[in-house]
């Protein structure tokens, strides 16, 4: 019998809940037998990932996941053999009570946050005991051993390398997005949050002596982008030149497509949870918009992540990289940064693939979910 699966998301913002549990019930569904249902409540955020959604539909299945809108009230259905709830969202009492009836209970799993801070390793798999005695396991993604990976497809890396091994197939994906960079253009992705740092980095693009050619799916970052431009209502194709930057505005595509769009590129801003690690898959250099938290405690998450990150890299490397990423992440001015970057630009590529390649020797998130159940057993 094929295992059964349930994921539920509930959506706070943005498209990082949706876009993890996505990916996971997937990978479930391709790679390890099982019969997932995603549970998401707001199926319009969905849709941006999942174009060929059905808004209105109770129930859909969509690449072999049973795309299920969490109701509200909530109706009653069996519960499956792993339960997750994602990123701590709270299950509906009547599922927890059909948990705890099964002749086997399921297995219950807290699938946290991102995040490289150190406790991390020290939480990951722990139990609580819940009132209903069922025990629900706390699951933290993670960069290091002891946690329980990164989300990673089978294949990705050998995908990865051949598509930037053929400039025809890099070329004939951004032909298809209407991008034509010049051949001697780097190729930048922007996809952030607001911040008020960006002005200062176009200004340097726009006054470098290397055409760069800035990618931008429509989205948060994109007034800030305007507001620099000095113009308003800037649609998917839009394509604007200051100086030495183009800026072109791209639609938000499918989650493969977006990793297509990363691979694309010779340096990429992400931000959140999922663009952040999708960018590591890429092995290009990269920026990082950390999803802003109360009392800034994504701070602490930030400098986690770069004392790991900048491990192996030359002083001035780590230095400039240190300085770009902080400064982003205070919506402070990137110019000068920016350019330090651009004086280690070969060691920042070559670290990029290595930290992927050393990321991927690890169980990814999917298939260590897998194993959690089994051990379980
Ligand atoms: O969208 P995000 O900012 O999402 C979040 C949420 O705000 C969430 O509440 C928060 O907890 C989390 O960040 C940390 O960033 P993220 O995680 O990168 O998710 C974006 C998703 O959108 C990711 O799956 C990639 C996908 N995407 C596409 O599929 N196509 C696109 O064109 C783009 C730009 C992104």
């Amino acid at each position: 019998m094929r295992p059964t699966w349930d994921i539920f998301c509930s959506v706070v913002d943005n498209y990082g809940d949706i876009g993890v549990t996505w990916r996971l019930a997937r990978q479930l569904v391709a790679e390890h037998d099982a019969a997932v249902r995603l549970w998401v409540d707001d199926l319009l955020a969905f849709a941006h990932l999942c174009p060929e959604a059905d808004v209105r539909a109770a129930q859909q299945c969509r690449q072999g996941v049973d795309i299920r809108h969490w109701p509200a009230p909530w109706l009653p259905v069996e519960a499956a053999d792993v339960v997750i709830e994602a990123f701590a969202c709270e299950l509906p009492t009547a599922y927890v009570a059909a948990m705890a009836q099964r002749a086997r209970p399921s297995l219950w799993l807290n699938l946290e946050y991102l995040s490289a801070e150190d406790w991390v390793g020290g939480c990951h798999g722990l139990p609580s005991m819940q009132s209903t005695g069922l025990q629900k396991f706390f699951f933290f993604p993670g960069f290091r051993p002891e946690t329980g990976g990164l989300l990673r497809e089978a294949g990705l890396l050998e995908r990865r390398s051949s598509f930037q091994q053929d400039p025809a197939a890099r070329q004939a994906f951004l032909q298809r997005l209407d991008v034509t960079p010049l051949a001697s253009a780097r190729l930048i992705s922007l996809f952030a949050y607001e911040n008020l740092g960006l002005a200062s980095w176009l200004d340097v693009l726009a006054a470098g002596s290397q055409p760069t050619h800035m990618l931008v799916p429509v989205g948060r970052a994109l007034a800030d982008v305007q507001a620099w431009l000095g113009v308003s209502g800037l649609a998917v194709g839009a394509l604007q030149v200051r100086g030495a930057l183009t800026v072109q505005v791209l639609p938000f595509v499918t989650q493969d497509d977006y990793d297509r769009l990363l691979w694309s590129c010779d340096f990429n801003a992400v931000r959140g949870e999922d663009s952040f690690v999708r960018a590591q898959w890429a092995g290009r250099p990269l920026l990082w918009h950390i999803y802003q938290q109360q009392e800034n405690v994504h701070l602490d998450k930030l400098e986690a992540f770069l004392a790991l990150y900048i491990n192996g890299l030359s002083p001035a490397a780590s230095a400039a990289l240190t300085a770009m990423w902080q400064a982003w992440n205070h919506g402070e001015g990137v110019g000068e940064s920016w350019l330090a970057l651009q004086q280690v630009w070969p060691e920042l590529t070559t670290h990029a693939e290595a930290w992927c390649l050393d990321k991927a020797s690890q169980t990814d998130l999917a298939a260590a979910l897998v194993q959690f159940y089994r051990n379980w057993l």
